[in-house]
């Protein structure tokens, strides 16, 4: 009898799982079942509706080519469904040769000004703070917050403006988990005012990189078995070991199980950031949801209380107020409208990247995508997405929460950010969408609050998902669940090939260098910026003579670090 395969979810890390199986651990694609609690794969990477209806994508990703290696790897064996002949990895890095990522407009205040974003805007007390998080050792770190870094002074610097909205961080989530961003995207720092290196997908992330994998599954004969919410994994402890025996769903509203063998495989998504997410209208506010409502932590709950190794998942859970946000999907079907929002952007769609109002209540910024967005979309609707990190303030012009606004409401609070006139708000929809969990990988946690792939004692059963312990690596990427993946994979059917490494941009003294004079001085603004910037700066020579001492610094820190 042929060994079986059970993963439990459908998002990308179930798929990646799939994939791995298949290429490098011998599996035949009719051995492998994938229960998903929803009607449709690719969790939190969706992306759908009609012109009609608006479409919608609660999240929209940016990639970025220098680390997501895992990612990247196993797109060059998808073939493509929009560019026939290319795969998947082809049709990305062409899409990004041509429609290069080049924010004019990173952030804008309150009066509609762009700010000069080149200069990091740090005092000597930031640049220290940043240096001594960077520095220190993740046991130093530990659960701390980021607050136990930094002044408050460093939360009004154009530095955090840019990373925080980027990366979708607050003030009070992980210091850890900033550390590792740090490090990981050191390559990103000195260029975060233009977002240059940041990689899109031609359309949405659904259409472009769910669809072409789902795909490749089928033609394997891979199952995928819908409307399955598993509710418990049953496991056997023998002299220490762990084996996963039975999983019970219900589907339909019935229960049913599965029986396990030994030497059969269960992959757990253990977690989702967007699971109990909701979705509002024009004219409905979305409904805020708590942990009551989630299903995917539960079964994680009772296996942590169950056994040993099995991490903590209240240390991601127990603060909906910090760990959520709303993201807003608007579909315009009125191009004069589409053309005022890409023309105070003042870039081509799909080449701007973030744009954020830094003085707004909500915290909000928006991403105007490169047209057609969708697969479904018509020549005369277009698409744009944004977010709100803020969403339980009272907005800058509406007086009301952004949790309590409907798509319309939204949607006018944006315009006035965006001096739109109100004549040309017409024919278009607006869907607003709730996540209570979104940033729950974010929230500071300790080491063992987060199980390994395959925990040490497990004989047949990994976990995938945002909340595993991977070395180095950071969560809130499609990269980490591919990567926890194929760690899982390659552990429990014992591949002999090597999961590709984490880059460490950190270790590279041209990266490094770039980002001690970007947090010195500036970045790569252009040649009227710059002298503008050298007019006003009568301490020109203190800063040179300081890069030169950061310089020396970052060295000896290189190679405390090798
Ligand atoms: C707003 C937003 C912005 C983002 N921005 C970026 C970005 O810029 N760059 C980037 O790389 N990444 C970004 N991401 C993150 C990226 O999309 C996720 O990290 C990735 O999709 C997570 O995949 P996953 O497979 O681990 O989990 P999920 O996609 O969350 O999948 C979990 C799946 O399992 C199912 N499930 C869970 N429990 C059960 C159960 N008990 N029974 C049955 N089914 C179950 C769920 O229904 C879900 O389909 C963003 C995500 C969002 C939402
Ligand atoms: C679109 O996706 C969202 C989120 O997954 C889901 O709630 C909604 O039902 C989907 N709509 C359709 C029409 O499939
Ligand atoms: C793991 O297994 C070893 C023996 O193989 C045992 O000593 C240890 O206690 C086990 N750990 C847990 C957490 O069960
Ligand atoms: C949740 O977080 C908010 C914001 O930080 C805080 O005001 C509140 O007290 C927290 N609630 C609990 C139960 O810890
Ligand atoms: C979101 C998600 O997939 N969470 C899962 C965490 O793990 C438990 C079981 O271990 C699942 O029930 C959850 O669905």
């Amino acid at each position: 009898m042929s060994r079986k395969a059970y993963l439990i979810g459908g998002g990308v890390g179930s798929l990646a799982a799939a994939f791995f199986l298949i290429r490098d651990a011998g599996f035949d694609g009719k051995d492998i079942k994938i229960f998903e609690d929803l009607q449709v794969t690719g969790g939190s990477c969706d992306g759908n509706g009609s012109v009609t209806e608006g479409f919608l994508c609660r999240g929209g990703r940016m990639l970025n080519a220098p680390t997501y290696e895992c990612l990247h790897a196993m797109l060059k064996e998808i073939p493509s469904i929009q560019a026939p002949g290319k795969s998947v990895f082809q049709e990305i890095e062409d899409f990004n040769k041509v429609m290069k990522t080049h924010a004019n407009s990173r952030v804008v205040d309150k009066n509609g000004c762009r700010l000069d974003v080149d200069t990091m805007g740090f005092n000597m007390r930031d640049r220290m703070q940043l240096l001594a998080l960077n520095k220190a050792s993740e046991k130093e770190v530990g659960n701390s917050l980021i607050t136990d870094w930094f002044s408050p002074e460093f939360f009004k610097t154009t530095f955090w403006w840019m990373w925080a909205t980027t990366f979708a961080f607050q003030p009070w989530h992980s210091a850890l988990e900033l550390k590792r961003y740090n490090s990981r995207f050191l390559h990103e720092f000195s260029r975060i005012q233009t977002l240059e290196g940041v990689e899109r997908t031609p359309m949405n992330q659904y259409d472009s990189i769910i669809a072409p994998i789902i795909e490749w599954l089928k033609t394997k004969n891979v199952q995928v078995d819908f409307g399955c919410c598993v509710e418990d994994v049953i496991m056997d402890e023998q002299s220490g070991k762990l084996t996963a025996k039975k999983i019970s769903y219900k589907k339909n509203g019935k229960m049913e199980t599965v029986t396990v063998g030994p030497s059969d495989l269960v992959f757990i998504q253990n977690g989702s950031m967007t699971d109990a997410s909701s979705i509002g209208s024009w004219k409905k506010p979305a409904v805020q949801k708590g942990i009551e409502d989630a299903t995917s932590f539960k079964v994680w709950e009772k296996l942590a209380a169950r056994h040993e190794q099995m991490g903590n998942p209240k240390s991601f859970t127990k603060n909906v107020t910090e760990s959520q946000w709303q993201s807003f999907t608007v579909t315009m079907k009125n191009p004069a409208l589409f053309k005022a929002f890409t023309d105070y952007q003042m870039n081509e769609p799909g080449t701007g990247a973030l744009m954020t109002f830094k003085d707004s209540n909500w915290f909000m910024s928006i991403v105007i995508a490169y047209q057609p967005h969708f697969v479904g979309q018509d020549k005369d609707t277009q698409i744009m997405w944004g977010y709100g990190l803020c969403p339980n303030k009272i907005g800058t012009y509406i007086n009301k929460r952004m949790l309590d606004c409907t798509g319309e409401e939204i949607f006018y609070e944006l315009c006035q950010h965006c001096r739109i006139a109100p004549e040309l708000v017409h024919d278009v929809i607006n869907i607003p969408c709730i996540m209570p969990f979104i940033t729950s990988m974010f929230m500071p946690r300790l080491e063992s609050d987060r199980p390994l792939p395959v925990p040490k004692n497990s004989t047949n059963f990994g976990f995938i998902s945002q909340f595993v312990e991977i070395p180095h690596d950071v969560v809130f990427t499609v990269e980490f669940s591919v990567r926890a993946a194929q760690t899982a994979v390659y552990k429990l059917c014992d591949v002999k090939k090597k999961v590709p490494k984490v880059s460490r941009h950190d270790h590279n003294p041209v990266w490094l260098l770039k980002a001690l004079k970007k947090a010195f001085v500036g970045g790569s603004g252009t040649k009227i910026e710059k002298q503008n910037r050298q007019k006003k700066c009568c301490l020109c020579k203190l800063t040179k003579l300081a890069v030169v001492a950061g310089i020396g610094a970052g060295v000896a820190y290189l190679i405390q670090n090798k």
